[in-house]
Protein backbone atom coordinates (compact mmCIF):
# COMPACT_ATOMS: atom_id res chain seq x y z
CA UNK A 1 0.00 0.00 0.00
CA UNK A 2 2.63 2.16 -0.42
CA UNK A 3 2.44 5.69 -2.41
CA UNK A 4 4.57 5.29 -5.97
CA UNK A 5 3.74 8.37 -7.40
CA UNK A 6 1.08 10.96 -7.09
CA UNK A 7 -0.18 13.64 -10.32
CA UNK A 8 -2.89 16.43 -10.86
CA UNK A 9 -4.35 17.90 -13.61
CA UNK A 10 -7.02 20.07 -14.56
CA UNK A 11 -10.34 19.59 -14.13
CA UNK A 12 -13.73 21.70 -14.84
CA UNK A 13 -16.29 21.80 -12.29
CA UNK A 14 -20.34 22.25 -12.41
CA UNK A 15 -19.92 25.87 -12.82
CA UNK A 16 -17.78 25.95 -15.63
CA UNK A 17 -14.59 26.71 -13.59
CA UNK A 18 -11.23 25.03 -13.43
CA UNK A 19 -10.40 22.96 -10.50
CA UNK A 20 -8.14 19.58 -9.92
CA UNK A 21 -8.46 15.99 -10.34
CA UNK A 22 -5.56 14.09 -8.01
CA UNK A 23 -4.84 10.73 -8.92
CA UNK A 24 -2.22 8.57 -6.50
CA UNK A 25 -0.81 4.69 -7.69
CA UNK A 26 0.00 2.70 -5.37
CA UNK A 27 3.11 0.18 -5.77
CA UNK A 28 0.90 -2.52 -5.53
CA UNK A 29 -0.99 -1.01 -8.72
CA UNK A 30 -3.67 -0.01 -7.44
CA UNK A 31 -4.73 3.63 -8.24
CA UNK A 32 -7.44 6.18 -6.88
CA UNK A 33 -8.73 9.64 -8.38
CA UNK A 34 -9.74 12.42 -6.39
CA UNK A 35 -11.50 16.01 -7.52
CA UNK A 36 -11.97 19.10 -5.79
CA UNK A 37 -15.04 21.09 -4.81
CA UNK A 38 -15.35 24.83 -4.93
CA UNK A 39 -17.49 26.78 -3.17
CA UNK A 40 -18.77 30.24 -4.14
CA UNK A 41 -20.32 31.67 -0.76
CA UNK A 42 -17.31 31.29 0.81
CA UNK A 43 -16.76 32.20 4.71
CA UNK A 44 -13.39 33.89 4.76
CA UNK A 45 -11.63 31.91 7.35
CA UNK A 46 -11.62 28.95 4.97
CA UNK A 47 -8.71 27.39 4.21
CA UNK A 48 -6.92 29.29 0.58
CA UNK A 49 -6.84 27.65 -2.25
CA UNK A 50 -4.42 28.60 -4.78
CA UNK A 51 -4.80 28.61 -8.29
CA UNK A 52 -5.40 25.31 -10.45
CA UNK A 53 -2.04 25.51 -12.35
CA UNK A 54 -0.57 26.15 -8.87
CA UNK A 55 -2.44 23.53 -7.06
CA UNK A 56 -1.09 20.89 -9.62
CA UNK A 57 2.43 22.18 -9.65
CA UNK A 58 2.47 21.76 -5.77
CA UNK A 59 1.21 18.60 -6.20
CA UNK A 60 3.43 17.15 -8.38
CA UNK A 61 6.74 19.51 -7.65
CA UNK A 62 6.78 19.10 -3.55
CA UNK A 63 4.19 16.89 -2.34
CA UNK A 64 4.77 14.01 -4.65
CA UNK A 65 8.12 13.33 -3.50
CA UNK A 66 7.76 13.92 0.35
CA UNK A 67 4.76 11.65 0.40
CA UNK A 68 6.28 8.87 -1.99
CA UNK A 69 7.36 5.18 -0.19
CA UNK A 70 4.55 6.60 2.43
CA UNK A 71 1.96 4.04 3.45
CA UNK A 72 -1.44 5.12 2.01
CA UNK A 73 -3.48 3.76 5.01
CA UNK A 74 -2.16 5.76 7.79
CA UNK A 75 -3.89 8.59 7.08
CA UNK A 76 -2.70 10.45 9.92
CA UNK A 77 0.59 10.55 9.43
CA UNK A 78 0.32 11.59 5.51
CA UNK A 79 -2.37 14.30 6.25
CA UNK A 80 0.80 15.74 9.14
CA UNK A 81 3.14 15.56 6.04
CA UNK A 82 0.82 17.81 4.03
CA UNK A 83 0.27 20.26 7.17
CA UNK A 84 4.24 20.24 7.59
CA UNK A 85 5.24 21.03 4.06
CA UNK A 86 2.35 23.60 3.83
CA UNK A 87 3.59 25.38 7.35
CA UNK A 88 1.04 28.02 7.25
CA UNK A 89 -2.36 28.16 9.41
CA UNK A 90 -4.48 28.79 6.43
CA UNK A 91 -2.68 26.16 3.87
CA UNK A 92 -1.73 29.60 2.07
CA UNK A 93 1.42 27.90 0.61
CA UNK A 94 0.04 24.64 -1.31
CA UNK A 95 -3.48 25.54 -1.75
CA UNK A 96 -6.29 23.35 0.33
CA UNK A 97 -7.32 22.19 -2.53
CA UNK A 98 -3.59 20.75 -3.57
CA UNK A 99 -4.08 19.11 0.01
CA UNK A 100 -7.24 17.71 0.41
CA UNK A 101 -6.65 16.05 -3.04
CA UNK A 102 -3.92 14.25 -1.92
CA UNK A 103 -5.50 13.11 1.73
CA UNK A 104 -8.56 11.87 0.06
CA UNK A 105 -6.55 10.40 -2.92
CA UNK A 106 -4.81 8.30 -0.10
CA UNK A 107 -8.15 7.50 1.90
CA UNK A 108 -9.72 6.03 -1.85
CA UNK A 109 -6.36 3.85 -2.33
CA UNK A 110 -6.29 2.51 1.08
CA UNK A 111 -10.15 1.38 1.28
CA UNK A 112 -9.15 -0.17 -2.50
CA UNK A 113 -6.23 -1.73 -0.81
CA UNK A 114 -8.28 -3.27 1.71
CA UNK A 115 -10.97 -3.93 -0.56
CA UNK A 116 -13.97 -2.78 1.28
CA UNK A 117 -16.01 0.68 1.24
CA UNK A 118 -14.56 3.84 1.56
CA UNK A 119 -16.98 4.68 4.05
CA UNK A 120 -16.01 1.57 6.04
CA UNK A 121 -12.58 2.97 5.69
CA UNK A 122 -13.54 6.15 7.06
CA UNK A 123 -15.64 4.45 9.97
CA UNK A 124 -12.22 2.67 10.79
CA UNK A 125 -10.64 6.00 10.97
CA UNK A 126 -12.92 7.24 13.19
CA UNK A 127 -12.33 3.83 15.23
CA UNK A 128 -16.25 3.44 14.83
CA UNK A 129 -16.92 -0.38 15.79
CA UNK A 130 -20.71 -0.25 15.71
CA UNK A 131 -22.75 -1.00 12.82
CA UNK A 132 -24.53 1.81 11.15
CA UNK A 133 -28.28 0.92 10.83
CA UNK A 134 -29.56 4.46 9.16
CA UNK A 135 -28.55 6.83 7.02
CA UNK A 136 -27.72 10.33 7.29
CA UNK A 137 -30.76 12.65 6.45
CA UNK A 138 -30.75 14.29 3.21
CA UNK A 139 -30.92 18.09 3.06
CA UNK A 140 -32.30 18.71 -0.46
CA UNK A 141 -31.85 21.95 -1.82
CA UNK A 142 -34.85 22.63 -3.99
CA UNK A 143 -35.16 26.57 -4.63
CA UNK A 144 -32.15 28.44 -5.00
CA UNK A 145 -31.42 31.99 -4.29
CA UNK A 146 -28.28 34.05 -2.89
CA UNK A 147 -24.75 33.99 -4.88
CA UNK A 148 -26.28 30.97 -6.29
CA UNK A 149 -28.41 32.29 -8.73
CA UNK A 150 -29.92 35.70 -10.34
CA UNK A 151 -33.27 36.13 -9.08
CA UNK A 152 -34.36 37.95 -6.67
CA UNK A 153 -34.16 35.43 -3.67
CA UNK A 154 -31.92 36.81 -0.66
CA UNK A 155 -31.91 33.62 1.12
CA UNK A 156 -29.64 31.32 -0.57
CA UNK A 157 -30.68 27.68 -0.29
CA UNK A 158 -34.54 26.49 0.46
CA UNK A 159 -34.39 23.23 1.79
CA UNK A 160 -36.45 19.66 2.17
CA UNK A 161 -35.54 16.85 4.77
CA UNK A 162 -37.07 13.89 4.22
CA UNK A 163 -38.21 12.39 7.36
CA UNK A 164 -37.04 9.12 6.99
CA UNK A 165 -33.83 7.14 7.70
CA UNK A 166 -34.06 4.58 4.94
CA UNK A 167 -32.18 5.98 2.03
CA UNK A 168 -34.53 4.66 -0.90
CA UNK A 169 -37.64 6.35 0.50
CA UNK A 170 -35.71 9.41 1.34
CA UNK A 171 -34.62 9.84 -2.45
CA UNK A 172 -38.24 9.29 -3.30
CA UNK A 173 -39.49 11.80 -1.36
CA UNK A 174 -37.44 14.29 -2.15
CA UNK A 175 -37.67 13.29 -5.93
CA UNK A 176 -41.44 13.38 -5.82
CA UNK A 177 -41.10 17.20 -4.69
CA UNK A 178 -39.07 18.35 -6.76
CA UNK A 179 -41.20 16.95 -10.10
CA UNK A 180 -43.86 18.52 -8.47
CA UNK A 181 -42.37 21.61 -7.45
CA UNK A 182 -41.22 21.76 -10.96
CA UNK A 183 -44.59 21.62 -12.26
CA UNK A 184 -45.94 24.16 -9.94
CA UNK A 185 -43.64 26.80 -10.60
CA UNK A 186 -43.94 26.18 -14.18
CA UNK A 187 -48.09 26.34 -13.94
CA UNK A 188 -48.24 29.23 -11.58
CA UNK A 189 -45.17 31.06 -12.65
CA UNK A 190 -44.32 30.91 -16.42
CA UNK A 191 -41.46 28.87 -17.84
CA UNK A 192 -38.89 30.88 -16.41
CA UNK A 193 -39.54 30.28 -13.07
CA UNK A 194 -37.89 26.84 -13.70
CA UNK A 195 -34.43 27.63 -14.84
CA UNK A 196 -32.02 26.08 -12.24
CA UNK A 197 -29.64 27.51 -9.69
CA UNK A 198 -25.98 26.33 -9.25
CA UNK A 199 -27.21 23.21 -6.70
CA UNK A 200 -29.98 22.19 -8.96
CA UNK A 201 -32.72 24.03 -7.27
CA UNK A 202 -35.09 25.81 -8.94
CA UNK A 203 -34.23 29.61 -9.24
CA UNK A 204 -37.69 31.98 -9.53
CA UNK A 205 -37.78 35.77 -8.69
CA UNK A 206 -40.49 35.67 -5.90
CA UNK A 207 -42.72 38.21 -4.61
CA UNK A 208 -40.73 37.74 -1.20
CA UNK A 209 -37.64 35.89 0.64
CA UNK A 210 -40.77 33.57 2.57
CA UNK A 211 -42.43 32.81 -0.35
CA UNK A 212 -40.88 29.57 -1.31
CA UNK A 213 -42.00 27.89 2.05
CA UNK A 214 -45.25 29.01 0.98
CA UNK A 215 -44.78 27.17 -2.35
CA UNK A 216 -43.42 24.13 -0.18
CA UNK A 217 -46.01 23.95 2.00
CA UNK A 218 -48.72 24.01 -0.82
CA UNK A 219 -46.65 21.90 -3.31
CA UNK A 220 -46.60 19.11 -0.23
CA UNK A 221 -50.11 19.16 0.44
CA UNK A 222 -50.50 18.34 -3.34
CA UNK A 223 -48.22 15.28 -2.77
CA UNK A 224 -49.05 13.98 0.30
CA UNK A 225 -45.86 14.80 1.69
CA UNK A 226 -46.67 17.16 4.46
CA UNK A 227 -45.84 14.07 7.20
CA UNK A 228 -42.99 13.47 5.68
CA UNK A 229 -40.62 16.39 5.16
CA UNK A 230 -39.11 19.37 7.35
CA UNK A 231 -38.26 22.45 6.34
CA UNK A 232 -34.49 23.69 6.41
CA UNK A 233 -33.24 27.31 5.41
CA UNK A 234 -29.64 28.31 4.43
CA UNK A 235 -29.90 31.90 4.81
CA UNK A 236 -25.72 32.63 3.91
CA UNK A 237 -26.40 35.52 5.74
CA UNK A 238 -23.08 37.33 5.03
CA UNK A 239 -24.34 37.78 1.50
CA UNK A 240 -27.18 39.74 2.79
CA UNK A 241 -27.65 43.57 3.16
CA UNK A 242 -30.27 43.27 5.54
CA UNK A 243 -29.91 44.28 9.16
CA UNK A 244 -29.69 41.24 12.05
CA UNK A 245 -33.36 43.01 13.35
CA UNK A 246 -34.65 42.23 10.26
CA UNK A 247 -33.83 39.19 9.58
CA UNK A 248 -34.46 37.86 13.46
CA UNK A 249 -38.13 39.20 12.15
CA UNK A 250 -38.17 36.56 9.55
CA UNK A 251 -36.68 34.12 11.48
CA UNK A 252 -39.42 34.13 13.91
CA UNK A 253 -42.55 33.61 11.62
CA UNK A 254 -41.07 31.07 9.85
CA UNK A 255 -40.38 28.92 13.08
CA UNK A 256 -43.70 29.66 13.85
CA UNK A 257 -45.40 29.25 10.36
CA UNK A 258 -43.39 26.47 8.56
CA UNK A 259 -41.69 25.13 11.84
CA UNK A 260 -38.32 25.68 10.56
CA UNK A 261 -36.03 22.19 11.52
CA UNK A 262 -33.24 23.48 10.54
CA UNK A 263 -31.31 27.13 9.98
CA UNK A 264 -27.48 27.73 8.70
CA UNK A 265 -25.40 31.10 8.35
CA UNK A 266 -28.85 33.05 10.19
CA UNK A 267 -26.31 36.20 10.92
CA UNK A 268 -23.09 37.21 9.14
CA UNK A 269 -20.33 34.70 9.34
CA UNK A 270 -18.74 37.25 12.48
CA UNK A 271 -22.01 38.00 14.41
CA UNK A 272 -21.04 34.90 17.33
CA UNK A 273 -23.53 37.01 19.53
CA UNK A 274 -26.83 37.60 16.77
CA UNK A 275 -26.33 33.48 16.84
CA UNK A 276 -25.84 33.16 20.48
CA UNK A 277 -29.38 34.97 20.90
CA UNK A 278 -31.41 32.95 18.30
CA UNK A 279 -29.48 29.71 19.51
CA UNK A 280 -31.29 31.18 23.21
CA UNK A 281 -35.06 31.70 21.28
CA UNK A 282 -35.58 28.87 19.31
CA UNK A 283 -32.04 26.22 19.52
CA UNK A 284 -34.17 23.78 21.76
CA UNK A 285 -36.21 22.52 18.81
CA UNK A 286 -34.40 24.04 15.46
CA UNK A 287 -31.36 23.01 14.48
CA UNK A 288 -28.71 26.24 14.83
CA UNK A 289 -26.12 25.47 12.23
CA UNK A 290 -22.76 27.47 11.68
CA UNK A 291 -21.05 26.77 7.94
CA UNK A 292 -19.22 30.44 7.35
CA UNK A 293 -19.29 31.26 11.07
CA UNK A 294 -17.30 27.86 11.75
CA UNK A 295 -15.16 26.63 8.47
CA UNK A 296 -14.52 22.65 9.49
CA UNK A 297 -12.31 24.51 11.92
CA UNK A 298 -11.79 23.75 15.72
CA UNK A 299 -11.05 26.51 16.95
CA UNK A 300 -13.84 28.66 15.54
CA UNK A 301 -15.83 25.66 16.75
CA UNK A 302 -14.26 26.18 20.21
CA UNK A 303 -15.36 29.92 19.93
CA UNK A 304 -18.98 29.10 19.29
CA UNK A 305 -19.23 26.31 21.49
CA UNK A 306 -17.87 28.70 24.65
CA UNK A 307 -20.40 31.13 23.34
CA UNK A 308 -23.08 28.51 22.70
CA UNK A 309 -23.80 30.33 19.56
CA UNK A 310 -24.85 27.01 17.89
CA UNK A 311 -26.07 23.55 18.16
CA UNK A 312 -25.24 21.75 15.25
CA UNK A 313 -22.42 22.59 12.23
CA UNK A 314 -21.65 22.40 8.31
CA UNK A 315 -18.51 19.96 7.49
CA UNK A 316 -17.03 21.09 4.32
CA UNK A 317 -13.24 19.49 3.78
CA UNK A 318 -12.44 21.71 1.67
CA UNK A 319 -13.03 24.44 4.14
CA UNK A 320 -10.16 22.92 5.99
CA UNK A 321 -7.99 20.79 3.60
CA UNK A 322 -7.06 17.62 5.12
CA UNK A 323 -9.24 14.57 5.38
CA UNK A 324 -7.79 14.15 9.29
CA UNK A 325 -8.83 18.03 10.00
CA UNK A 326 -12.24 17.09 8.69
CA UNK A 327 -12.80 14.01 10.82
CA UNK A 328 -10.98 16.22 14.23
CA UNK A 329 -13.87 18.52 13.39
CA UNK A 330 -16.49 16.26 13.38
CA UNK A 331 -15.80 14.29 16.35
CA UNK A 332 -15.27 17.41 18.40
CA UNK A 333 -18.46 18.61 17.20
CA UNK A 334 -20.14 15.09 18.59
CA UNK A 335 -18.51 15.68 21.80
CA UNK A 336 -20.57 18.92 22.10
CA UNK A 337 -23.81 17.59 21.35
CA UNK A 338 -24.00 19.21 17.95
CA UNK A 339 -25.57 17.43 14.83
CA UNK A 340 -23.11 17.18 11.69
CA UNK A 341 -23.86 17.80 8.48
CA UNK A 342 -21.37 17.52 6.04
CA UNK A 343 -21.66 19.05 2.64
CA UNK A 344 -20.96 19.39 -1.11
CA UNK A 345 -20.01 23.25 -2.55
CA UNK A 346 -21.75 24.46 -4.97
CA UNK A 347 -19.22 23.72 -7.67
CA UNK A 348 -19.46 20.52 -7.37
CA UNK A 349 -17.44 17.75 -9.58
CA UNK A 350 -18.93 13.91 -10.15
CA UNK A 351 -16.76 12.79 -7.23
CA UNK A 352 -18.98 11.25 -4.35
CA UNK A 353 -16.79 11.05 -1.94
CA UNK A 354 -18.87 13.31 0.14
CA UNK A 355 -21.82 10.72 0.67
CA UNK A 356 -19.11 8.15 2.29
CA UNK A 357 -17.68 11.01 4.43
CA UNK A 358 -21.30 11.17 5.43
CA UNK A 359 -22.36 8.00 6.10
CA UNK A 360 -18.97 6.61 7.51
CA UNK A 361 -18.52 9.49 10.05
CA UNK A 362 -22.23 8.51 11.73
CA UNK A 363 -22.91 12.22 10.70
CA UNK A 364 -26.60 13.08 11.35
CA UNK A 365 -27.19 14.77 7.58
CA UNK A 366 -25.75 15.25 4.19
CA UNK A 367 -26.13 18.30 2.38
CA UNK A 368 -26.46 17.36 -1.36
CA UNK A 369 -28.25 20.08 -3.30
CA UNK A 370 -31.48 18.78 -5.45
CA UNK A 371 -31.94 15.25 -7.01
CA UNK A 372 -31.30 16.46 -10.69
CA UNK A 373 -27.53 17.94 -12.71
CA UNK A 374 -24.85 15.26 -12.80
CA UNK A 375 -22.74 16.34 -9.94
CA UNK A 376 -25.14 16.59 -7.18
CA UNK A 377 -26.76 13.09 -8.83
CA UNK A 378 -23.54 11.47 -8.22
CA UNK A 379 -23.64 11.74 -4.52
CA UNK A 380 -27.74 10.33 -4.80
CA UNK A 381 -26.54 7.62 -6.41
CA UNK A 382 -23.37 6.86 -4.17
CA UNK A 383 -25.88 6.70 -1.16
CA UNK A 384 -28.06 4.56 -3.12
CA UNK A 385 -25.44 2.10 -3.91
CA UNK A 386 -23.66 1.85 -0.39
CA UNK A 387 -27.38 0.45 0.61
CA UNK A 388 -26.77 -2.15 -1.82
CA UNK A 389 -22.93 -3.04 -0.03
CA UNK A 390 -24.46 -2.82 3.77
C1 LIG B 1 -23.11 26.71 1.51
C2 LIG B 1 -22.53 26.14 0.25
C3 LIG B 1 -23.02 24.80 -0.17
P1 LIG B 1 -20.92 27.36 -1.38
O1 LIG B 1 -23.10 27.94 1.70
O2 LIG B 1 -23.50 25.97 2.39
O3 LIG B 1 -24.39 24.67 -0.29
O4 LIG B 1 -22.41 27.05 -0.79
O5 LIG B 1 -20.32 26.07 -1.74
O6 LIG B 1 -21.14 28.29 -2.52
O7 LIG B 1 -20.17 28.02 -0.25
MG1 LIG C 1 -23.88 27.47 3.94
Amino acid sequence: MKIKSITARPELDSRGEWTIEVRLKLQNGLESVASVPQGKSRGSSEAVYVKPNIAIRNIEKIIAPALKGLHAGNQNFIDHCLLKLDGTKNKSKLGANATLGVSVAAAKAAALSQNIPLWKHIAHLLEYKRKRDDFPKLFVNVINGGLHTKNNLDFQEYLIIPKSKNISESVKIALTLYKKLGEYLGQHFGKDATGLGDEGGFAPNLDDNLEPFRILTHVAKLSHLENKIQFGLDAAASNIKKSPAALSKLYAELKIKYKLHYLEDPYKEKDFKNFTKLNQAIGKNTLLCGDDLTTTNVELMKKAHAAKSINSIIIKPNQIGTLTETLAAIEQAKKWGWKVAVSHRSGETQDDFIADLAYGSYAYGLKLGAPARGERVAKYNRLLEIDQEN
